[in-house]
């Protein structure tokens, strides 16, 4: 069983303020459809295909270390080298290979093979924790703002997010406050064609303005979910850091409960780098969770161990854990889905 997102229903409906609309929307037809029931189940089966195959390179490095023929310091040397690699991070690599060495010696596995199940074991349970479902529909709209480096897959993201979301019956409003460049607005606009989707942008505009304006327009418009696409930046680029806080603060004036979610989304090529990423994005909008895309191809999906290994830390200072929401394995729609420690687990090392 599974579901794509996790659908609260509101204890009180929000009031409906206005009933039309007057701009250039792509669908007028989305009007509000109230989430009540499951969303229709999707083909796991196809993804799971695809997950293991965008894993490969990652995965492939790590399962040749169990093709010797003894357990011995060899075999966690290796492991240890392929982990650090994989870019699992130092802190990652040694709570993996203690980890796996006491369930070698608890199970008196002897095989070399056998410990690339362990292996699979210990990782799913170390990812565990990042695993949890978005939900949607405990606020309506719900607003969802997503922010990162450029070129890390935000816009791609949104659109096949949007695709999902409009796939399980919510009615969705897209935010272009990505006005950086008219490009980056243009390919938002051909996601909301593609999904039949409003999408409210603005030329030249300002992206706090924007934000303001599709909140707005979503809260009128009894949209289930507001997607605020932003432009990419890098954390050290501070004024550009201001300016995300300044989209978030604008978004919680159109809407004092909201943002709702605040997303990173992270490339998994860039390693170990990712993480730094993480932590300055967090420290400076309070991030809600995080979807890793481009695992297809890279050899570096070991920074979802450090990802988790970071959390645990976070956890035992008190904090929540920062989610992994969904990861891509493609450009295609259906590349992104929801974010299973087990599954990953067993497609990395399958
Ligand atoms: N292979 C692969 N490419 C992706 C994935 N996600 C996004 N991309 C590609 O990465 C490029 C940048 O994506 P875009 O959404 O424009 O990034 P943005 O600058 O963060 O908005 C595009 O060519 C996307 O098709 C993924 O999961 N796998
Ligand atoms: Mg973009």
């Amino acid at each position: 069983m599974f579901s794509f997102f996790k659908k609260k229903i509101a204890d009180q409906p929000a009031a409906e303020t206005t009933g039309s609309s007057t701009d250039t929307s792509a669908n007028a037809a989305s009007t509000q459809t109230a989430p009540q029931q499951m969303p229709a189940e999707r083909p796991r089966a196809s993804w799971l295909a695809r997950l293991g195959t965008g894993l490969r390179r990652t995965g492939q490095s790590i399962s040749t270390v169990f093709t010797g023929a003894k357990i011995d310091d060899e075999l966690y040397e290796e492991l240890e080298t392929a982990l650090l690699m994989a870019d699992a991070g130092v802190l990652a690599t040694e709570y993996l290979l203690k980890d796996l060495k006491q369930r070698v010696k608890d199970t008196g596995t002897t095989e070399p093979s056998a410990v690339k199940a362990l292996l699979a074991a210990s990782i799913a349970q170390l990812l565990k924790p990042l695993e949890k479902p978005l939900a949607i529909g405990a606020h309506k709209p719900t607003i969802i703002m997503v922010a990162g480096v450029n070129g890390a897959g935000k816009t791609t993201s949104i659109g096949k997010l949007t695709r999902h979301l409009s796939d399980s019956g919510a009615s969705v409003l897209l935010a272009a406050a990505d006005t950086f460049r008219a490009a980056a607005r243009e390919q938002l606009a051909v996601w909301a064609t593609r999904n039949t989707v409003e999408i409210v942008s603005q030329e030249g505009g300002d992206p706090a303005s924007v934000s303001f304006d599709a909140v707005t327009a979503g809260r009128a418009r009894g949209k289930d979910v507001v997607l605020v696409d932003t432009a990419g930046r890098l954390p050290t680029q501070l004024h550009l850091m201001e300016e995300l806080k300044k989209i978030k603060r604008v978004v919680q004036k159109a809407e004092p409960t909201g943002p709702h979610e605040v997303l990173l989304v992270i490339d998994g090529n860039t390693g170990q780098n990712a993480l730094a990423q993480v932590k300055a994005f967090d420290e400076t909008l309070g991030l809600t969770g995080l979807i890793v895309t481009k695992l297809d191809g890279t050899a570096k999906g070991g920074v979802l161990a450090a990802i988790a290994l970071w959390g645990q830390s976070r956890a035992a200072a008190g904090s929540s854990v920062v989610p992994v929401y969904f990861i891509g394995v493609g450009e295609a729609v259906e590349d992104l889905e929801t974010f299973n420690a087990q599954e990953f687990a067993d497609a990395l090392l399958g």
